[in-house]
């Protein structure tokens, strides 16, 4: 058992996830001490117990089975070529992926079956094989760590199977996306075989994972949230209700002594979209004012 009885989470030391990892703690409260010492393995929170440490994004899944860390953020995708053994925690709504099949643009192509017996370049061996498997057909692997979209034109594959976000890279080198093996986005995770340890100091990991995990929850729930507030007719209310998206329970207080018009206030667990105010207007809503919200705390 580890002595130091304060959490550690790896996140990426630098790359696409990283940014975004710091900012989802920041909301969460969390500040680490990033300035001094920037050689340190481990970075102190000093306002939880929580240390982070600073790594590659492939290693993350090794240190969190291994238990050097308790927690990690890492890509979907990084998880599914290696094995099982995490639980996801939360997902965390960045670094927003897919895992593609592309060929070259000229080429005509009907359907997967189109590559049987062909050489498909991937860093992502492991998730081709099994989309192959579930395909019931074979291709030969050609398995490069990177800039994977080169293939084709350097003659060493037909084909690529490769990470895709806004399909630039795939443009720009002459291929279109023929399939999606799957959707991906950055995951929180724990070791599976964490979860049921009788360790006192475990029994108080897990009571600052939940605390952790009820802040990543109300930050993102805040984030997806606004909070909506308007004048209107009275009779309107329940189309109000209808329009507004995800919308709670409102406050509604009469405004004047007629009763004829409501100020109402509510939160909408959805994007408010400037066809939602515009349907708000039409049905007599007027002074609508959106407003961000910063945390949600159920
Ligand atoms: O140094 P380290 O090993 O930590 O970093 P890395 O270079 O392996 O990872 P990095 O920073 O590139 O990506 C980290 C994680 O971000 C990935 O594991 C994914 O979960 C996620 N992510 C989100 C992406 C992309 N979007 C992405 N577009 N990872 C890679 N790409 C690459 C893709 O491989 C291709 O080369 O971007 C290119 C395609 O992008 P588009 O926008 O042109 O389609
Ligand atoms: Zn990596």
């Amino acid at each position: 058992m580890r002595e130091n009885e304060r959490l550690r989470i790896a996140i990426q030391k630098s790359g696409r996830l990283s940014e975004r990892s710091l900012s989802l703690f920041k909301k969460c409260g969390l500040d680490f001490d990033l300035e001094s010492g920037k050689d340190r393995l481990f970075h102190q929170c000093l306002d939880f117990p929580i240390d982070l440490m600073l790594v590659r994004d492939d290693d993350i899944p090794k240190y969190v089975a291994d238990g050097i860390c308790d927690l990690g953020v890492v890509g979907e995708n990084v998880l599914a070529e290696g094995p099982s053994e995490f639980q996801v925690l939360h997902r965390l709504g960045f670094g927003q992926c897919r895992l593609s099949l592309a060929v070259p643009e000229g080429r005509e192509f009907k359907g997967v079956r189109d590559l049987a017996g062909k050489r498909i370049a991937t860093s992502y061996p492991s998730c081709l094989k099994k989309y192959l498997t579930r395909h019931e057909m074979d291709a030969h692997i050609v398995i490069l760590s990177g800039s994977v979209e080169i293939a084709p034109k350097l003659g060493i594959a037909d084909a690529v199977c490769d990470l895709v976000s806004t399909g630039g890279t795939l443009k720009s080198n002459g291929l279109k996306e023929v399939d999606t093996l799957f959707e991906s986005q950055a995951v929180l995770i724990r070791a599976s075989s964490m979860a049921a340890t009788p360790f006192r100091t475990d029994f108080e990991k897990n009571k600052d994972i939940n605390r952790l995990l009820q802040r990543i929850k109300g930050v993102l729930q805040a984030a997806q949230s606004k909070y909506i507030m308007m004048n209107a007719p009275s009779e309107a209310l329940s189309q109000i209700c209808k329009i507004i998206p995800g919308m709670e329970e409102p406050s509604v207080m009469p405004l004047g002594l007629d009763g004829r018009r409501v100020a109402i206030h509510a939160v909408a667990r959805e994007a408010i979209f400037w066809e939602t105010i515009e349907r708000l207007k039409e049905v007599g809503a007027s002074s609508i004012l959106v407003l961000p919200i910063e945390k949600v705390i159920s």
